[in-house]
């Protein structure tokens, strides 16, 4: 898809979109985000990166299909459920086209932060699901997927990496504000809160929860079809849901996978003691005040 583009788009450094800094090739046009016309069925599904997006989109998808697999692989992840900001100028059109040429009830994902957030999903009430995850994994798995992404600046050594983490000097910004803000609003907006580790804990369990939020009914074989076709294992080695039909131009899997572990607590294997303590001190000060809490294992 990629192979014929041409790179400027390469290890270029973020850029700040009113403060938040965003993928480079992403930021030209913006205006299209910002004036991005949802339509009322549109289902969002917002994260900060690397908290379990594509398992919740794969898990959405699986829902409006009551759990018919081919539907399911009718289509790759990044073209069935589209990033609304994704753009590659000159090699992959904006996500919102393609989102426009999309029948209803599109499934929408973005790691846009609130104030980022197209006014369009607020004024149709769109239901919108957000995944959060503890900010040790995120941070291993960003770095991870700072290596293999050449849209996104090299991430440099790990102990830079980890204060540029918790400067929110990474793409889409501090991930504190993202979780926060988000939680703030759950109750006032159509937002259904859940979290990564809880998936990992009990995934039939959350995948229940998304489908009475979906407004349907599965049976539990149903649901046990979907628990199947969503875990690691088989998300892993399906084509449709492991990023490899992407360029690798864009993503180069072999420096490090997509499906990279998919579990809680890889932290441990990564961080130093006083790398973990500057995260325990970060998460103190985030948290405080807020009755949002994260599990660092399960
Ligand atoms: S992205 O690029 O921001 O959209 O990435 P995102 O999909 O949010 O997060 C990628 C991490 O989620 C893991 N993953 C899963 N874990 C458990 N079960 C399933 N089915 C699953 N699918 C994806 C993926 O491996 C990344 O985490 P790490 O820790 O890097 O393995």
């Amino acid at each position: 898809m990629a192979d014929k583009m041409d790179t400027e788009w390469h290890r270029k450094d973020w850029v700040k979109v009113r403060g938040v800094p965003i993928v480079w090739p992403f930021t030209p046009n913006w205006e299209r985000i910002d004036h991005f016309r949802a339509r009322e069925d549109d289902i969002v599904i917002a994260t900060y990166p690397k908290s379990g997006t594509t398992w919740m989109s794969e898990i959405v998808d699986a829902v409006l299909n009551d759990g018919d697999i081919e539907k399911c692989q009718r289509d790759v992840i990044f073209q069935k459920v589209p990033m609304l900001e994704f753009c590659v100028p000159g090699a992959v059109p904006p996500g919102s086209e393609l989102l426009n040429s999309l029948s209803s009830p599109r499934r929408v994902k973005t790691h846009l932060p609130i104030s980022l957030f197209p006014k369009s999903f607020w004024d149709m009430n769109c239901k919108i699901i957000y995944v959060a995850r503890n900010p040790k994994d995120v941070a291993v798995s960003f770095y991870h997927f700072d290596t293999m992404n050449n849209l996104h600046p090299w991430p440099g050594a790990r102990e830079e990496y980890v204060e540029k983490f918790l400067r929110g000097n990474v793409g889409y910004g501090p991930w504190g504000t993202h979780v926060k803000e988000f939680w703030a609003l759950r109750q006032k907006r159509n937002i259904l809160y859940l979290f990564y580790e809880d998936m990992l804990e009990d995934p039939k369990r959350e995948i229940r929860k998304v489908m009475t939020f979906l407004g349907k009914d599965l049976s539990e074989d149903v649901l046990d079809k979907i628990c199947l076709h969503t875990s690691f294992k088989a998300m892993k080695e399906n084509p449709t849901t492991n990023y490899t039909p992407l360029s690798s131009a864009i993503m180069d899997q072999s420096v490090s996978p997509f499906m990279r572990k998919g579990i809680c607590g890889d932290w441990k294997s990564h961080f130093t003691v006083s790398q973990s303590e500057r995260f325990d001190e970060y998460y103190q000060n985030e948290m405080a005040g807020s009755d949002l809490s994260f599990r660092f294992m399960v």
